[in-house]
């Protein structure tokens, strides 16, 4: 029997690619580089392999007659088109769960680095300032108040990791989850009035669009710090850099951003950021597994057996 045929949607990891280019027939990215050749090809493409990042339209998927399946080697899934999927009964599948310590370690990172500046700290020592005195003085993490937005399984990780620093955690959420010791705030506003720290891993997509606004920025104030480890469109970027030059806010630890990878310069000049290429799950074991789950997703797809992960959307 041919391979089955699969087109790659954006820049896959190595990982995903090596076992996609061994077992299917892959086209990489076609319908960006070579649109004619992709209406040719449409037609034969039964799934797509996809990146958290990725962007599925329904146009796109209209384009494919013979879709079967959307592979995403990541959580996030807002850029595909679930809605249109489903109504094909095409399933999309994600990799949750094998991601969840690297997100939630670089989130304690982020914020231990804000607090600390690390980042200057680094460069004083290296640019040679230290033989002429210490550094301005930073800090303390340890004891603050945590919020954070979003109490999924990487929220929990991450609260998990912040209780060993004595932090005092509080969270929101679509609602309240029973059976966390954690105060539960109805909205990010009033949860950031409460925070020093505020701690955003929710998922992207429509419903959290700006979700993190100016308001926000006010309740948090000048001593608060916001660290974003979710989705760059769930902060309103234009209102952090302007709550940042201000002093609305004391600071910012990002690993995401509103149109990655261009980062305004206006932020990248700032000198209470941290700013990193949106790395949550990026570690050699961590990618490995969730290029090996997003694998075994298509393979059970073709192979006729249950998905290990479908996306809740596609949950029976
Ligand atoms: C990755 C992510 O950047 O899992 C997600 O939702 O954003 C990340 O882990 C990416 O999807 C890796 O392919």
């Amino acid at each position: 029997m041919s391979k089955p045929e699969v087109l790659a949607v954006s820049k896959l990891s190595p990982l995903y690619l090596e076992s996609l280019q061994r077992e299917y027939v892959l086209h990489d990215r076609t319908h960006e580089t070579d649109p004619q050749a992709f209406v040719r090809l449409a037609p034969r493409i039964r799934a797509i392999a996809a990146s958290g990042e990725s962007r599925v339209s329904r146009e796109l998927i209209a384009q494919l007659p013979a879709l079967e399946m959307i592979s995403v080697m990541g959580v996030g899934y807002d850029g595909i088109n679930v809605a249109a999927a489903v109504a094909r009964q095409i399933p999309v599948t994600h990799t949750p769960d094998v991601l969840n310590d690297d997100v939630a370690d670089l989130a304690i990172a982020l914020l231990l680095a804000l607090a600390r500046r690390i980042p200057q700290a680094d460069r004083y020592v290296r640019e040679g300032q230290w033989p002429n005195g210490p550094m301005p003085l930073a800090r303390k993490a340890s004891g603050s108040r945590m919020g954070v937005v979003g109490m999924g399984r990487i929220g929990q990780a991450i609260a998990h990791r912040a209780l060993a620093f004595d932090m005092k955690i509080a969270y929101t959420a679509r609602s309240a989850k029973a059976g966390l010791p954690y105060a539960f705030l109805p909205t990010p506003a009033a949860l950031a009035a409460q925070s020093d720290f505020l701690v955003v891993i929710t998922p992207g997509g429509a419903g959290t669009r700006h979700l993190i606004d100016a308001r926000v920025f006010e309740a948090l104030g000048p001593q608060g710090c916001l660290i974003n480890v979710a989705r760059g469109s769930v902060v309103d970027q234009e209102a952090l850099i302007d709550a940042l030059a201000r002093g609305v806010i004391a600071g910012a630890a990002l690993d995401v951003f509103a149109d990655e990878p261009q980062v305004p310069p206006s932020l990248r000049a700032m000198d209470n950021v941290v700013l990193t290429p949106h790395i949550g799950s990026a570690t050699g074991q961590t990618r490995r597994a969730m290029a090996d789950l997003a694998f075994a997703n298509l393979q059970a797809r073709f192979a006729g057996t249950a998905l290990p992960t479908p996306v809740p959307e596609c949950r029976r």
